[in-house]
């Protein structure tokens, strides 16, 4: 029996799915885990909480194949480094990257090199780029040291780069904010979005412009940035020697997309912030016990943002709020299991557990 693809309306990746708003052609070979079509959750606790008339949106980015957003412009990433004739990717990571970039070369049959900072790096991407197939490599120093290293490792040899400064990269991930519109009928008032070495934000910024002009919104969000108050670049608007903070995704000194960040600040009207690591934990545990979303530190300065903004007054009622939630919660469990939640261990009796439970 032949299966028609339509009837399974089978799920299929951004590329495939966006293919005449990205730079590919009928030859460029796909190398895709059918990523993307992330769901936007409406939030209900977080306007209640904040006591606002708004709709608060989650783009649950911690739902592509590997975990992260990362997907969406490794897709394309891959796929061009493939048509170029590459056999090797390489790049520096906070994580996600590696973890992705790992998993795409695994599917095409490339080599993949990754640099990352040693002993920084949450234990689930780690491990991701590992079973992936990667050649994992730890330098004594920061993502932004490993960043330049990478950048002149690829300048010599024929490894293709894949950071977020492979435009094609920037291309891929643009396609987030088509998914919003495409959902909400038009973009929303404002964009939250958590900012690490700012390729993000550029690639949302760029993705709602385009969809504008092709006529298919007609409003441009705000776009607001948050980054981690130890290691905010941005906001103090020079780069941070020794970044720090526990959303170790964005512990980034030197954002290699700073002038993206810039232009879609100022562009939309919108603003870039630092959240306080206290803030980060608290709106990862809130968004995680009162929404049911279980994000990564990172994504979670992003909601952080929302609360601090809608405490000062920022947003006009009635609007729509879109946050990016760029990773998954399962990515960083040391810093999950580092509350003081207890779990018993009990005989197996039911009276003791009613007991326990107290009902
Ligand atoms: C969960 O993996 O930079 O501002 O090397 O993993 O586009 O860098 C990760 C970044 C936000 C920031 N949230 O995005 C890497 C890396 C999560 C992330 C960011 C990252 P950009």
């Amino acid at each position: 029996m032949k299966i028609s693809r339509k009837i399974l309306n089978r799920r299929i990746g951004i590329v495939e799915r966006y293919q005449e708003y990205l730079p590919v052609t009928d030859k460029t070979p796909i190398v895709s885990l059918n990523e993307g079509n992330t769901p936007l959750i409406l939030s209900e606790a977080l306007p209640a909480y904040l006591k606002l008339n708004v709709r608060i949106y989650y783009k649950f980015e911690g739902l592509n194949p590997t975990g992260s957003f990362k997907d969406r412009g490794m897709t394309l990433a891959v796929s061009k480094a493939l048509e170029e004739g590459g056999h090797a990717i390489m790049c520096a990571s906070t994580g996600n990257t590696s973890a992705s970039a790992a998993a795409y070369a695994s599917r095409c049959g490339m080599k993949c090199y990754v640099i990352v900072p040693d002993g920084q790096i949450a234990k689930g991407k780690l491990l991701q780029a590992f079973r992936y197939g990667a050649k994992v490599i730890a330098i004594r120093g920061n993502f932004d040291d490993a960043l330049k290293l990478v950048q002149k490792i690829t300048q010599e040899y024929p490894i293709k780069l894949v950071n977020s400064v492979n435009p094609f990269r920037i291309e891929g991930q643009k396609t987030g904010s088509f998914e919003i519109i495409d959902e909400l009928g038009d973009a929303p008032e404002y964009h939250a979005i958590p900012v690490g070495n700012a390729g993000n934000i550029t690639a949302y910024w760029k993705g709602y412009k385009e969809y504008l002009q092709l006529g298919k919104s007609e409003i441009l969000p705000k776009m607001l940035g948050f980054q981690a108050e130890g290691s905010a670049p941005i906001v103090r608007g020079e780069p941070v020697a020794n970044p720090k903070t526990i959303a170790s995704a964005i512990k980034i000194g030197n954002p290699a997309s700073w002038k993206g960040a810039l232009s879609a600040r100022d562009e939309s009207g919108g603003l870039i912030d630092s959240v306080t690591d206290e803030e980060i934990t608290w709106a990862y545990r809130f968004i995680a016990e009162k929404d049911g979303v279980f994000s990564e530190p990172a994504s979670a300065a992003a909601v952080a943002g929302v609360i601090k903004l809608a405490r000062q007054g920022y947003f006009q009622e009635g609007t729509r709020i879109a946050v990016t939630l760029t990773g998954s919660g399962l990515k960083d469990p040391d810093f999950a299991l580092s509350f003081d939640d207890r779990m018993e261990s009990i005989e197996p009796d039911a009276d003791k557990i009613v007991k326990l439970i107290g009902v």
